[in-house]
């Protein structure tokens, strides 16, 4: 050759715009007794963080690379409360990425029907309440998961 080595270009430095902004997907259930005519619906306390802990929110978790969202959530599920669901309907938000949680997290939501298992809080949680007709409202949900239980009573 003649000699000559071309230096590899360094990556360009990321950007820090917040249009550039990568929000983590969350997944989470509706986990009600009847697809089709929902009557109780699964809320979970968190334990851990201690920020979040003492709050209710709807089961679930982050999506990991490569997994798709509906992976993620019968893999969350299992982790979280033993259990195998038949995912219905996902409940559609206003932006259609999901559900604003913070500035980089945003939630997708789908009803859910238990196949397998009684849920049990393994992990994250130390409480399960099955919340009657009446009572979705009942419980201190976390501030992003408030609208997702509004928008949960309205479609059903
Ligand atoms: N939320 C939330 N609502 C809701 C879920 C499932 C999660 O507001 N129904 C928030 C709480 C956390 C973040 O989303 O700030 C990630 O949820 P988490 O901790 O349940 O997800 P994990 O367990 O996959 O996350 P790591 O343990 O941090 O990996």
């Amino acid at each position: 050759g003649l000699g000559v080595q071309v230096a590899r270009q360094a990556p360009p430095a990321p950007q820090a715009g917040p249009e550039l902004q990568v929000r983590r997907l969350v997944v989470a259930a509706a986990v009600v007794d009847d697809l089709g005519a929902p009557r109780r619906l699964l809320a979970a306390r968190r334990s851990r963080p201690a920020a979040l802990a003492g709050r209710w929110e709807l089961p679930g978790g982050k999506a990991e690379p490569g997994e798709s969202p509906e992976q993620a959530l019968h893999r969350e599920l299992r982790e979280e409360l033993g259990v195998r669901v038949q995912l219905g309907a996902e409940l559609p938000a206003a932006d259609p990425a999901g559900w604003p949680l913070a500035p980089t997290l945003v939630m997708r939501v789908w009803w859910a029907r238990l196949v397998d298992g009684d849920p049990r809080p393994l992990e994250d949680h130390d409480e399960l309440r099955w919340l009657g007709a009446d009572a979705w409202e009942s419980v201190d949900w976390l501030a992003g998961d408030l609208p997702v239980v509004r928008a949960l009573l309205a479609a059903r």
